[in-house]
């Protein structure tokens, strides 16, 4: 009985070691096939945009609400000074790089002359009727070189043909009209909000005939969230996570959201795996409309700079929300702050102690020079370091020259070519020449990297770091590698 039991026990242990031995082989085979996912051309251009506004502006401005009911009077919208060029000139004093406007919110009242609505700016008094918000933000973005996007509302609580198909129709023709009449846009922003129209029905939305639209009439655009193209990052506070991997598993639109998705155990189990990367969106206010009631209420410097480097510095694209009052102005609190941020942001990342430094890489792909070490600190996007094929593991030791003091890091991979790198560490030297056993100081280590990751630590001062790359889906690549000393005007961390 006894050895029975003892047979039955071995025969357990060697088929669970199997399993786990498969189970290994497979991850591995995933985690590759994962690496290998890339993003489109759109995609990528879009990741490079790093900072972008968006500006809430509509009938909420004029009624102090969030959500409208639809059954506002056109009569109500009436900005008494509107001007995009004071919100392009805002934005990029502020180093955004796009403004996508709120061109009808739930409330169904659409800022441009839609011909298939009289709920628009042409029923109120605004420029006698004449008024075309969607122009005005179009052209000042373009004369400012900014992109353009816009933002479609799929719910209304306005149009009487919610809740049927009638509506997709209507929606496609509201979705063609903005995307025919305005130049080039770059990103399309469906948010997931469906509730009851004026009938109490909700709607079917046709995303795939949706979709279509925006591939047929702007090929070069991204969409988000209902889309297929830019996911949200999950939380209205502009915080991605610690790791943002930006290949998921593919699941239905907008299912991809508020989950970490991009870990390993999520991965082996996908039928396919997309390119979806995080975009974070915030208000510069607690609204993402005007309220005089929270002119007091901008969200200080230093809660941006940690939304910066908690957003852009984790692999993603901040959206951050700047609502024009009710003159059709930026507020003048909203510019001095975003003036502040870009200011502190180029005070910090102005000085690269690792610029043209000599770096020695431990393994180089093919020792090929073209993928050599001192490719991260040359400054060229086009170029990177790798490793030969089945080297996830690397280290790189980069030569300041002289003993530098830094506190931030900005590590970026070549994620063009997909994104691999799941933990790394950095290092100082500690000034022993390698004859007394020169050793290393851990700075910080950190998870995935992706188009940037920013780093914050208290000062190091030493002559020499290394970057230890821990573990990576497949050959690592860097593309860059900067060390900087964090503006006074930033609290340390
Ligand atoms: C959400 C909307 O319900 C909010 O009003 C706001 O527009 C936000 C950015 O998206 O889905």
């Amino acid at each position: 009985m006894r050895q029975r039991s003892i047979r039955i026990a071995a025969v357990i242990l060697v088929l669970a070691a199997s399993v786990t031995a498969f189970s290994a082989e497979v991850s591995r085979d995933v985690l590759r096939k994962a690496a290998h996912v890339r993003p489109t051309p759109q995609q990528a251009a879009w990741q490079e945009l790093e900072c972008t506004c968006f500006t809430h502006f509509g009938m909420n401005t004029f009624t102090d609400r969030e959500w409208g009911d639809g059954r506002e009077d056109p009569k109500l919208f009436n900005p008494t000074a509107l001007d995009a060029r004071q919100w392009a000139a805002a934005c990029k004093a502020a180093g955004m790089k796009m403004i996508i406007l709120t061109a009808k919110h739930h409330d169904g009242f659409c800022l441009w002359p839609s011909k298939y609505t009289e709920h628009s700016v042409k029923s109120s008094p605004w420029r006698a009727g004449k008024g075309d918000v969607v122009r005005e933000v179009a052209e000042a973005c373009r004369e400012a070189g900014l992109e353009f996007g816009v933002y479609l509302s799929p719910w209304d609580r306005h149009e009487r043909t919610y809740g049927s198909d009638a509506y997709n129709a209507y929606y496609k023709n509201q979705l063609r009209e903005l995307l025919t009449n305005y130049g080039p846009v770059t990103e399309v922003w469906w948010d997931g909000a469906c509730g009851e129209g004026p009938n109490g029905k909700r709607q079917v939305y046709d995303w795939a005939g949706y979709t279509q639209i925006v591939r047929e009439c702007q090929p070069d655009a991204v969409i988000f969230g209902m889309g297929p193209d830019v996911r949200w990052v999950g939380n209205e506070d502009g915080l991605a996570r610690e790791s943002e991997w930006s290949v998921l598993p593919k699941r239905g639109p907008g299912d991809q959201t508020a989950k970490d998705l991009g870990n390993r155990k999520y991965l082996a189990g996908a039928s396919e795996l997309v390119w979806y990367p995080a975009e974070c969106d915030v208000s510069i206010r607690p609204g993402w409309f005007y309220h005089a009631s929270q002119d007091r209420e901008v969200k200080s410097l230093q809660h941006l700079l940690d939304i910066y480097y908690r957003s852009v510095g984790r692999n993603s694209v901040l959206l951050l929300n700047v609502p024009p009052d009710r003159r059709g102005l930026f507020h003048a609190s909203d510019v001095a702050r975003l003036k502040e941020l870009r200011a502190v942001l180029d005070e910090t990342f102005k000085t690269n102690v690792t610029a043209g430094r000599p770096v020695k890489a431990c393994n180089v792909r093919g020792n090929d020079p073209a993928h050599a070490g001192d490719k991260i600190t040359d400054g060229d996007s086009a170029t990177y370091w790798t490793t030969d094929d089945g080297v996830l593991g690397a280290s790189l030791e980069i030569d300041l020259g002289r003993p530098v003091t830094f506190d931030r890091a900005m590590l970026q991979e070549q994620f063009t070519l997909g994104q691999r790198v799941e933990k790394f560490a950095l290092d100082s030297w500690d000034g022993r020449a390698p004859s007394e056993g020169w050793s290393w100081k851990p700075i910080i280590e950190a998870t995935t990297i992706g188009h940037k990751r920013l780093l914050r630590f208290p000062e190091v001062t030493t002559s020499r770091v290394r970057i230890r790359i821990l573990d990576s889906r497949d050959s690592p690549t860097l593309r860059e590698f900067g060390l900087y000393k964090a503006s006074a005007k930033e609290k340390k961390s």
